[in-house]
């Protein structure tokens, strides 16, 4: 732990700084506090999952690459990895899981999956005061290999992924039954076409078909949330995706599901930032899958970039924290997979720090005054104001490693524990 009296002594600076442009530093930590990531399981794996060996990430348009030692090949070594992750990062949080990590103990296929084949992670979860969140796995696996699974015009394929679908969301609501929170389940399909359709219109009526049909059974909001995720494209299917934005919105908007926006999931010069009081404008609430895109590749760790702070700062502008369910949404393979879950979720909550942290009054009356000289000057001022100081000392009172201190707890485990793998 870094020397606390120096950093309640930055704090106590840093506080008054705020306290000048009218911001109250604690009601900000209490704010982040009562905020929850999501943690996405399959960092921790390469997006490998539990089931036989050959299912492993194969298609599906994602790929996670590089060959760093280490990675989890059991449940339990994920959730040890996940807890190593969990105590370096302030604030409680949220598990995300994948259906291919059901511990089944033997084959089971994935339209036969209970909620039996999750206890082991339903009960880890409650232990660790974690609430958990869900998403049906249709990709990795020999039905998904033609690269339709819902969409599929092959009716046995179709109705296979719509059965997965329907007993994923009945083991999401016994996960949100169990712990007392509801699980957002999220629906993301990989289908689509490498090269030019001859017809883009089929697979969308199949998919909004197998969709209605997924999602027929009413379940009881307090314990299910539906989310449906929209991509631009995936390797392997660049030229068109089934699922694309204007699809799922319009299926959220007409069907009130949640909507989720992966922040790597559209082109490179949108921003998601800017699509959030859109959607919200016309649906109850949504689901974020934070990622950083780069070049081809939508899933590099989260990073506090421009892009990630003025998301924050939307969700915060827009009074929307409590209606946006934040996940994440990488994977990498090339660094230490604990470190990638301690630095992109400290950086999550970092921006939503520095999103709390502003001067949120002061900046819309200069707007409204059509005073957009102050407007632009205030928001430049902010960046260099000591929000590293109040960060330190919210770590501080979590009771998670200051600084670059988590850092040093992540190479012994690696030493003690990856490495032996
Ligand atoms: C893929 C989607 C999807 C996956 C996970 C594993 O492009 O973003 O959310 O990354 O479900
Ligand atoms: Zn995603």
């Amino acid at each position: 732990m870094g020397d606390s009296k120096a950093i309640e002594r930055a704090y106590e600076a840093a506080r008054r700084r705020y306290a000048e442009l009218g911001v109250d530093t604690e009601n900000a930590i209490k704010r982040l506090a009562a905020t929850p990531i999501s943690l996405h399981c399959w960092q921790g794996d390469d997006v490998g999952g539990f089931e036989k060996p050959e299912d492993a990430l194969s298609g599906g348009g994602i790929m996670a690459t590089g060959a760093y030692p280490g990675k989890a090949r059991t449940a339990d070594e994920l959730r040890a990895d996940l807890e190593k992750a969990l105590s370096l990062i302030p604030g409680k949080h949220r598990l995300n899981l994948h259906a291919m990590y059901a511990e089944t103990g033997g084959r089971i296929e994935r339209n036969e999956l209970t909620a039996d084949h999750f206890a082991a992670w339903i009960d880890w979860a409650k232990a660790n005061g974690l609430g958990m969140d869900f998403n049906g796995t249709f990709f990795a696996h020999p039905k998904a290999e033609t690269g339709f699974t819902l969409s599929s015009a092959d009716e046995p394929t179709r109705k296979f992924w719509v059965e997965h679908g329907i007993v994923c969301r009945r083991i999401g609501a016994a996960m949100g039954k169990k712990l007392g929170t509801p699980c957002v389940i999220n629906m993301w399909i990989p289908d689509g076409y490498k090269d030019i359709p001859a017809d883009r219109k089929g697979p969308r009526e199949r998919l909004k078909k197998s969709l209605d049909e997924m999602f027929a059974e009413k379940i009881d909001s307090r314990y299910l949330l539906d989310a449906v995720e929209s991509k631009l494209f995936g390797i392997g299917s660049e030229s068109y995706v089934v699922g694309s934005h204007e699809f799922y919105l319009g299926y959220a908007i007409q069907n009130n599901t949640l909507l989720c926006l992966d922040t790597g999931h559209f082109h490179p010069t949108e921003t998601v930032a800017d699509k959030i009081s859109s959607v919200l404008t016309f649906l109850d609430e949504i689901l974020l899958h934070v990622s950083r895109g780069v070049r081809w590749d939508s899933d590099h760790v989260v990073i506090l970039s421009d892009e990630l702070r003025s998301l924050a700062e939307e969700l915060v502008r827009g009074g929307y924290l409590e209606r946006t369910h934040i996940g994440l949404d990488f994977f990498d393979a090339s660094i230490n997979r604990v470190a990638a879950w301690v630095i992109g979720t400290r950086c999550m909550i970092k921006a939503l720090l520095a999103a709390l942290l502003e001067p949120s009054q002061k900046l819309r009356e200069a707007e409204a005054a059509g005073d957009f000289t102050s407007r632009l000057a205030m928001l430049e001022e902010l960046k260099t104001m000591p929000l590293g100081a109040v960060w330190d000392y919210y770590c501080l009172k979590q009771n998670v490693s200051t600084g670059l201190d988590w850092l040093a707890e992540v190479k012994e485990y690696e030493n003690k524990v990856t490495n032996l793998r």
